[in-house]
């Protein structure tokens, strides 16, 4: 079963998008996936690049600060919490937190630390986007995520 569920994710990973809206439906009836599940992935998917810029209004200094000398880190850092939060969808309606594991957390620390990339203020940022997913989508869909930024947060820590 869980198999099923992430080979279909696996193909939208691949094009890097989030499960559109016949998937899901698929995947609710196919694996008795919770309706507040399913809505929360659309209503996320729906609303990510908002979710994103506020979390990295909310979270980061402007480029040019001592955080975040360069136009390119700052980008790395939106693309990053782009990833996050699609990676951490997957895994919600998975209901699992492997996927995390292995296509997210594997390596990344050691990444991060090598480029000297703050953990800190990256779980800062990953924080900063679970509060905004709730104010952005409803306290429901953000009650469905969190445990999966908490995944992310716990990983970098
Ligand atoms: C870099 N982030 C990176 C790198 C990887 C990831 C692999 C090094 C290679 C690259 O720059 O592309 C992360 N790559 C991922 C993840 C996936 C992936 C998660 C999904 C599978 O494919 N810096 C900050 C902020 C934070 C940040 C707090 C944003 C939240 O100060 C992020 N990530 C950041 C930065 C770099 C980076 C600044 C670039 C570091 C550098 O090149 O100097």
């Amino acid at each position: 079963m869980e198999n099923t569920i992430t080979s279909v994710i696996t193909s939208f990973d691949l094009q890097g998008k989030y499960i559109d809206g016949g998937a899901l439906q698929q995947l609710k009836h196919s694996f008795q996936i919770d309706e507040p599940k399913v809505e929360a992935a659309a209503i996320i998917r729906d609303n990510a690049a908002e979710i994103v810029k506020e979390a990295v209004a909310k979270s980061l200094d402007v480029p040019g600060s001592d955080a975040l000398p360069t136009t390119r880190r700052y980008a790395a850092c939106v693309r990053d919490l782009d990833f996050y939060l699609r990676y951490a969808t997957y895994a919600m309606v998975a209901g699992d937190t492997t996927i995390l594991d292995e296509r997210v957390l594997n390596g990344l620390k050691e990444t991060y630390l090598a480029l000297g990339v703050s953990l800190a203020a990256t779980i800062k940022a990953i924080r900063a986007m679970q509060e905004v997913t709730s104010d952005v989508v409803g306290s429901a869909a953000g009650h469905e995520i969190s445990p999966y930024f908490e995944h992310l947060c716990a990983g970098l820590s």
